[in-house]
């Protein structure tokens, strides 16, 4: 018959992590899975209210302003509540960190479990009114041996994250995810209320076409990125100029270019010494994702995922994507003598 056959055999993103499970054996205690069902739980409330924003007024200023002194939306303050409320509940974790919240939160004795969770509750948030994809960024690390969660938990080198993912608000919640083997995409049946494997093993093409900068910062760009840029927009004779692809929102960025490939970046530059993107919670959960997918991403100096914190709402440049593409930017910082 022409009419399509159900699905028999959905893999939901909880029993693709549980499989993991079957990989480590006896020892696996099924903690992180639990914790990355609380998770999944959040991605899908704050789906709905994404969603369903603009109909119940949830759009527009609550008043308040956060850490970065940007005006909150009422979505970022009612995203960071129902996080840390879940992530509390589950009872897996010992510290959060939010981009909405100035100071770590310590979880108490009761609910205490072994992981550490940064997060953006909603990033991209200032595209909210527009109706651009938004979405939810996190990094997990387990607490060091016999740490009860302190805030050295949380100032270690992306590398020492165990997962690190990502829930785009758009046409479909999309959850992408890493636990350390690969990545792998989820969209979320809302019938069913269940992420399902839609985008097995994502990998990132090698080379692409497409830069996303926002080259409204040229004025104040150091000249190795306009030097670079301008490779791409004006390449050697033969080749085709790069497609410029911006939108203002890191999720929708990152995720187009783990998909299509090509490089996303937001440097340093003369008006910001460090960037805009925050290192803990938008850089490393992009940064290890990004190599998982067999890409790379660099401040342009160094690897994104060796640098240690020293505060958890310090920023860093960002370059990220197809390999090669990457490659050819970091040329442009290396000393001329070195360029062959
Ligand atoms: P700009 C959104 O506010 C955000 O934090 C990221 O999602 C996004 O990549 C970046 O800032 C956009 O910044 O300066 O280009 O508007």
């Amino acid at each position: 018959s022409g009419e399509e056959q159900p699905n028999t055999d959905i893999i939901t993103l909880t029993r693709h992590v549980l499989a993991d499970q079957f990989e480590i054996g006896p020892q696996a205690t099924g903690d992180l899975t639990l914790l990355l069902t609380a998770i999944q739980t959040t991605s899908k409330f704050i789906a709905t209210n994404v969603r369903k924003a603009r109909l119940i007024n949830l759009v527009g200023l609550a008043g308040e302003t956060n850490v970065q002194g940007e005006e909150q939306k009422k979505l970022d303050v009612l995203s960071n509540d129902i996080m840390i409320n879940s992530l509390r509940a589950c009872g897996k974790t010992a510290v959060l960190v939010s981009e909405e919240l100035e100071e770590a939160v310590f979880i108490d004795d009761k609910h205490r479990g072994k992981y550490c969770v940064v997060f953006d509750p909603l990033d991209g948030s200032s595209n909210i009114d527009a109706g651009v994809n938004i979405g939810t960024i996190f990094g997990i690390y387990h607490v060091a041996p016999d740490s009860k969660g302190t805030l050295e938990d949380v100032l270690r080198p992306g590398s020492e994250m165990v997962a690190a993912g990502y829930t785009m608000y758009g046409s479909s919640a999309n959850l992408v995810l890493t636990t350390g083997n690969g990545v792998n995409g989820y969209t979320l049946d809302a019938a069913l209320g269940e992420f399902i494997l839609t985008h097995p093993d994502i990998k990132i093409p090698t080379r692409g076409k497409i830069y996303s900068f926002n080259e409204g910062n040229s004025l104040y760009f150091h000249q190795p990125v306009l030097n670079y840029l301008n490779s791409i927009k004006y390449p050697a004779t033969g080749k085709a100029p790069y497609s410029a692809r911006y939108i203002g929102s890191m999720v929708a960025d990152v995720h187009r270019t783990l998909l299509y490939g090509g490089i996303f970046g937001y440097p340093d530059d003369k008006k910001s010494k460090n960037g805009k993107l925050r290192l803990l919670y938008e850089a490393f959960p992009m940064a290890f994702l990004t190599e998982q997918a067999g890409g790379v991403a660099t401040t342009g100096t160094q690897r994104i995922l060796d640098i240690v914190p020293k505060a958890i709402h310090e920023r860093c440049p960002v370059f990220l994507g197809s390999r090669d593409d990457v490659q050819d930017l970091l040329k442009f910082y290396q000393p001329a003598a070195t360029v062959n």
